[in-house]
C-alpha cells in the first residue's frame, strides 16, 4: 500500500513536471490544437491567420508583460508605504505637498506606456480594416439563437441554419457546446469576406483563431474578413448577451482543401436548395442595402 502511495505521488510529480516543462518550452499558451481551447489551457487559442497571430503576440508579449510589471510595481509601492511610513516607523509625517520631478514622472511615464501600446494597436486595426481582394463572400446572420450562413450565387447560391448539437448527438471528435449540426465550410488559404447582420437582437460573431470579432446588428451590414492558413475545425461563440440561449449558439467553421470545398458545395447545393430552406437573410439584406 505504501508502495502504491509512493507511485501515485511520484506519478503526480512527473505530471506536474511535464506540465511545467511544456509550459517552459512553449510559452505562454499550452494549447496544441487549432480552433478550440484545451482543458486547463492558459492563454489564448492558437491562431490560424496572420491577424490572429498578431493579436496573440500583442496579448502575450506586449500587454501581459506591461500589466505584470505595473501590478508588481504598485504592489511594491504599497508594501513599501505600509512598512516605511506606518505610525510606529514614521511618527512625524512629512508635510511635502509638491514634487515637480515626481509629478512630471507620473504624467509622462504612463503617456509613454500608452504610446507604446497604441502603435501596434493601430497597426492591428489597420490590418483588420484593410480588406484584400476577396475570393468569396459568406453572409452570416445572427438569430435568436443560432446562426444562418448564405453562400451567394458564385458559390452555389444556397443557405442554411446552424444549430448547436444536442449532447446526445455528439460523436467522437465533437465538442459539447461547440459542435453544430451544419458547419460553415471554407477553402484553405482563400480570403473570405464575411457580411454580418442580425435578424432580431444584437449578436457578436467571434472566431478567436481567425482573429475575427464583429457585432451582428439588426439593420446594419458589418463586414470583416479572414484568410485561414491551416485546415481544420474552428469554433467560436456568440459574444454579445443576446437572450436566454446566448450560450447555446456556437459558431463552427471547417477549413478544407479546394477540392474538398468544391465537393462540399456540390452536396450543399442539393441539401440546402433555396426552395427547401428559404432564408430570411435576403429580406434582411435588402432592407440594409436597398437592393
Ligand atoms: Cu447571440
Amino acid at each position: 500500500m505504501i508502495l502504491d502511495m509512493i507511485r501515485t505521488i511520484s506519478g503526480r510529480a512527473k505530471l506536474g513536471a511535464g506540465i511545467l516543462s511544456t509550459a517552459a518550452l512553449a510559452p505562454p499558451a499550452l494549447a496544441n490544437e487549432f480552433g478550440h481551447a484545451e482543458p486547463n489551457q492558459m492563454g489564448m487559442m492558437k491562431a490560424s491567420t496572420a491577424i490572429g497571430e498578431y493579436i496573440n503576440w500583442m496579448h502575450d508579449w506586449l500587454l501581459m508583460p506591461i500589466i505584470t510589471v505595473i501590478s508588481l510595481f504598485v504592489l511594491a509601492l504599497l508594501v513599501y508605504v505600509c512598512v516605511k511610513f506606518n505610525d510606529k516607523a514614521n511618527p512625524t509625517p512629512s508635510r511635502t505637498t509638491h514634487s515637480t520631478v515626481l509629478e512630471l514622472a507620473w504624467s509622462i511615464i504612463p503617456v509613454l506606456i500608452l504610446v507604446v501600446i497604441a502603435i501596434p494597436s493601430f497597426r492591428l486595426l489597420n490590418m483588420q480594416l484593410t480588406f484584400p481582394k476577396e475570393d468569396m463572400i459568406i453572409k452570416v446572420t445572427g438569430k435568436q439563437w443560432y446562426w444562418s450562413y448564405d453562400y451567394p450565387k458564385d458559390q452555389g447560391d444556397f443557405g442554411f441554419d446552424s444549430f448547436i448539437k444536442p449532447e446526445k448527438d455528439l460523436k467522437p471528435g465533437d465538442f459539447r457546446m461547440l459542435s453544430v449540426d451544419n458547419e460553415a465550410v471554407v477553402p484553405v488559404g482563400k480570403v473570405v469576406r464575411l457580411q454580418i447582420v442580425a435578424a432580431d437582437v444584437i449578436h457578436s460573431f467571434v472566431i478567436q483563431s481567425f482573429g475575427v470579432r464583429i457585432d451582428a446588428v439588426p439593420g446594419r451590414l458589418n463586414e470583416t474578413w479572414f484568410k485561414a492558413e491551416k485546415e481544420g475545425m474552428y469554433y467560436g461563440q456568440c459574444s454579445k448577451i443576446c437572450g436566454k440561449d446566448h450560450a447555446f449558439m456556437p459558431i463552427a467553421f471547417r477549413v478544407v482543401s479546394d477540392e474538398k470545398y468544391k465537393a462540399w458545395v456540390e452536396d450543399a447545393k442539393k441539401k440546402f436548395a433555396r426552395a427547401a430552406s428559404p432564408s430570411d437573410f435576403a429580406d434582411v439584406n435588402a432592407s440594409v442595402t436597398g437592393r
